[in-house]
């Protein structure tokens, strides 16, 4: 992988990390007692992961599902763009914008006003261009690229109808669109739809940071088998969209499915052919709330958003767990740390691992004194944030 490439990746990380950050404390509003049970519950299987620690080094965090929406729907008053602006603050969110088969004729308001509310609430927009396998003249193509930077403040272009396979000119004409995006923008990223599974000199030539390797009916997503070359990756190089699913608890599998296979991008929607893309799915709420979810367990512990657990996420002296003590972290927070960090013991916090069953009341108690906290409990009703049991933010 090319230095260029590994550089652009540190910026997408990190472009995710913000964003995550950015929903950090929603996130953790949202937790229910539910969960502040399950992590008591889980006090027990401590001494089985302190063996763990003293092997291993800090763990990484994996990086946040988000969500990709082909959002070929024009924005008029009550478009489905309203739904997904309204839900920006709650999952990590692209948008393909796509005027008119690419940026259309002339710039239009409606689309500005629509983009610029969307990006403000925290979602981002890429716009649609088509390549016809290679067979488009490249200069259609990167006038189209130039059109949505003229018009639009958005934050990439999306290369539709990617080619899969070599030869050389055809890896070049892609690294020529790619090209030409980075230098009207060198923040601008390209994601490439060859819409099934790629050669990986697609990736390393480069001609996209990110491709969509999978889009068809969620009755072959089960089956789908991603390429081996994918695991080399981080999984924000992938994303797969999944229309005609009319199920929701099928969505929600589809999901964790994603995850499991490296996959960090992915829009699974009951639309149907021929076009799955002109509306949002009946479940969207849905899916949002269960992508939020999967995040919220994915940046466990890592409280300073830097897509690793370790020591800072204590220490930091803004972010860090014993800043935010007692506003918005409790006991549950320390003990997802605990569950999730694989570093070498230091400080107070590490020595202070209990036996069960007293495991949670005692490792936060232990720390808590060393803050001169004193009545924390494994009681969900007190370990929950004080800002939820308050009802403020
Ligand atoms: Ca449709
Ligand atoms: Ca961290």
């Amino acid at each position: 992988m090319s230095l260029q490439t590994l550089a652009e990746r540190r910026v997408s990380r990190s472009m995710m990390m913000i964003h995550l950050r950015r929903n950090t404390m929603a996130l953790l509003r949202r937790r229910s007692d539910l969960t502040g049970k399950r992590r008591c519950a889980s006090a027990a299987t401590l001494p089985a992961l302190v063996a763990v620690m003293l092997v291993c080094t800090a763990m990484q965090a994996a990086s946040a599902l988000e969500i990709i929406v082909p959002a070929y729907f024009y924005p008029s008053p009550g478009s489905p763009w309203g739904a997904m602006t309204a839900a920006a603050d709650e999952a990590p969110i692209t948008a393909i914008m796509n005027p008119g088969n690419g940026p259309g004729n002339v710039k239009d308001q409606n689309y500005v006003n629509a983009v610029n509310a969307f990006r403000a609430a925290g979602g981002r927009v890429i716009g649609y261009v088509y390549s016809s396998y290679g067979a488009r003249p490249l200069a259609q193509v990167t006038a189209d690229v130039d059109k949505y930077k003229t018009w639009y403040g958005i934050d990439g272009i999306f290369v539709d109808e990617m080619a899969n396979t070599g030869p050389a000119e055809r890896l070049n004409y892609y690294k020529s669109i790619y090209d030409h995006v980075k230098q009207v923008d060198p923040q601008w990223e390209v994601m490439g739809n060859p819409g099934t599974n790629t050669i990986e000199q697609y990736a390393t030539w480069p001609t996209a940071d990110r491709f969509m390797v999978f889009e068809n009916v969620g009755s072959a997503y089960p089956g789908h088998a991603p390429s081996a070359w994918n695991a080399k990756y981080d999984s924000e190089k992938f994303v797969n969209l999944v229309h005609t699913e009319a199920s929701a608890a099928n969505m929600v599998d589809f999901l964790n499915l994603a995850v499991s296979r490296n996959v960090g991008g992915i829009y699974v929607t009951d639309d149907v052919m021929n076009n799955p893309w002109d509306t949002l799915p009946s479940y969207w709420q849905q899916e949002v709330d269960a992508v939020a979810q999967i995040n919220a367990q994915l940046s466990a512990g890592d409280f300073n958003g830097d897509g690793v657990v370790d020591l800072a996420d204590l220490d930091d002296p803004t972010l860090g767990w014993k800043a935010r003590f007692g506003s918005d972290l409790g006991g549950g927070d320390f003990l997802d740390w605990q569950r999730r960090y694989t570093g070498p013991a230091g400080g107070a916090a590490i020595g202070l691992v209990p036996e069960p069953p007293t495991g949670c009341l005692g490792a936060v108690a232990l720390v808590a004194a060393s803050l001169g906290v004193t009545r924390m409990t494994c009681n969900p009703s007190t370990t929950k944030r004080k800002s939820a049991a308050n009802g403020s933010s």
